[in-house]
């Protein structure tokens, strides 16, 4: 039987082992949201910090629901294979930041003990922009949302983000304990502002005298994380073992590329990320913006459309000559909407990024991609679309994404076959009804529900008439056609 991955696996030539000794490292970072993407990325950064500056910086992982990656990665002493796919080859190194892997359900008090642990002084947070209970249109919580239901309902046995944070730096509060950096690696604009006002929100109904220390005394540093990091698949496993020879159920595979933006303001200290590559400074919205527009919102266009057009990876879709050209000019429209940035060329990150996305090693699905678009249209289409709509420029690309995106709530493929619109505004996207809808029904019904399209935008009869036509070209020719005549009107 093929033994497992551990802290004591000799591993072959050619796998790069975490070159210092982890064991010998204390505990400094609880990570919430123990998916592939904290693997592929802020654990490595940590992991090369480490290696090349030391300090009691090891990451306690904790997931709040599923009890996976703990049963994942205890057996294996948090160690992992990071397989990075590039044209290059494939390079694997396995892991050491990670010191222990928890799930609040079933490991409650050890994730309360480690939240409240003076040690801590960080605690990151990727649990997709849906988990935060975030009402996009008053900033604060969506009462709504389940988890922060649950944690109002019961704000001395949280169980979501919000309440067990404001639980943590309430307890800290009450014993003493300076509060902990709270670090936000979501796709989220401004996403450090983004969680202080929905933690202050929270403490405004479940503890009212926290709010002045939570505003006054917490950082909330704003991010930018980039590593395009497909889900999991058999193949990876197989691969992790054909390379280290030991079995790894906790494997992760990545492309080559990482970049971590991150503003500096960590006032209980932080590991050494610049020896990994992060780039510390004093404003992360430009870059943040460039990236969720550029990167982000291109791929959401391309995942819906590839999608519809038969497409199961990026790397498909970027094959396709039509498509691809859809790709150049979304980024080309995006990039138009972005102020310069000093010391980035918007042209050589297009170029980039096309590869990064043609990627022939990455098994990225569009159908992952398409997920949570009532989340993710808003900053990377419908915020660009604005800006193009005040500045004067085109709004085709932004009109052709948002049109993709709705014709995907529909839920049916244009051979009529019915996928689950995995978007926690299922329900309202796609509510049962009983007559097909025309392009112009289905577009006014999904613009008027809150809190999605900035007001401007849908009071826009340009813009109503862009997305329109678009969809209405989608639902009756298919997604094929549509594509087609997209680019016809590009021209050469
Ligand atoms: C993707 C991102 O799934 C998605 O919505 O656009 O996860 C993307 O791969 C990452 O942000 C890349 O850094």
């Amino acid at each position: 039987m093929t033994k497992r991955l551990t802290a004591g696996s000799a591993l072959p030539d050619g796998v790069m082992p975490p070159t210092y000794d982890p064991a010998a490292h204390g505990e400094g970072i609880v990570h919430i949201g123990l998916g592939a993407f904290h693997k592929a990325h802020q654990a490595v950064y940590t992991d090369d910090a480490l290696a090349a500056a030391g300090g009691d910086w090891r990451i306690v992982g904790v997931s709040l629901r599923s009890a996976a990656p703990a049963e994942e990665l205890s057996p294996q002493d948090g160690r992992y294979t990071l397989i990075e796919r590039s044209v290059e080859g494939s390079r694997a190194r396995v892991v050491g930041s990670m010191s222990r892997a928890l799930c609040l359900k079933t490991d409650r008090a050890a994730v309360l003990k480690a939240l409240c642990a003076p040690s801590t002084r960080i605690v990151s947070i990727t649990v997709t922009e849906k988990g935060y209970g975030l009402d996009r249109a008053t900033g604060g919580i969506d009462p709504t949302h389940p988890a922060i239901a649950a944690d109002l309902a019961r704000p001395k046995a949280p169980e979501g983000l919000a309440g067990l944070l404001v639980w943590a730096l309430a307890e800290r509060r009450r014993k003493g304990v300076p509060p902990f950096t709270v670090l936000c690696c979501d796709n989220l604009p401004e996403n450090g502002h983004l969680v202080r006002s929905l933690l202050t929100d929270m403490a405004r109904h479940c503890a009212p005298d926290l709010v002045e220390h939570l505003t006054q005394n917490v950082a909330f540093p704003c991010t930018m994380v980039d590593r395009i990091t497909p889900a999991r698949s058999p193949d990876t496993l197989a691969l992790a073992l054909a390379m280290i020879g030991f079995e790894d159920r906790a494997t992760v595979e990545t492309e080559a590329f990482r970049q971590w933006v991150i503003e500096d303001h960590f006032p209980t200290g932080r590991p050494d990320w610049e020896t990994g590559g992060a780039l510390f400074v004093r404003d992360v919205r430009p870059f943040e913006e460039m990236k969720l527009r550029m990167l982000n919102g291109t791929h959401s266009m391309l995942a819906y459309t590839g999608f519809l057009a038969g497409y199961k990876y990026v790397r498909n879709v970027m094959g396709d000559p039509a498509l691809s050209r859809l790709v150049t000019r979304h980024l080309g429209a995006a990039a138009s909407t972005l102020d310069p940035l000093p010391g980035v060329d918007f042209g050589l990150y297009t170029k980039e990024l096309t590869a990064r996305f043609a990627n022939p090693h990455l098994g990225h699905e569009t159908y992952q991609i398409a997920m949570d678009g009532s989340e993710k249209m808003p900053q990377r289409i419908f915020a660009p679309a604005l800006d193009a709509l005040h500045n004067g420029q085109p709004l085709d690309a932004f009109a052709f994404a948002t049109a993709a995106w709705v014709r995907y709530t529909v839920g049916r493929t244009d051979g009529n076959e019915a996928y689950d619109l995995r978007d926690p505004l299922s329900a309202k996207l796609a509510p049962a009804i009983d007559a097909p809808e025309t392009a112009a029904t289905l577009y006014d019904r999904i613009v008027n529900l809150p809190g999605l399209f900035p007001t401007e935008l849908s009071a826009s009869a340009r813009w109503r008439s862009a997305v329109i036509e678009r969809l209405g070209h989608m639902l009756s020719a298919g997604m094929q056609a549509a594509i087609q005549s997209e680019v016809a009107k590009i021209g050469d």
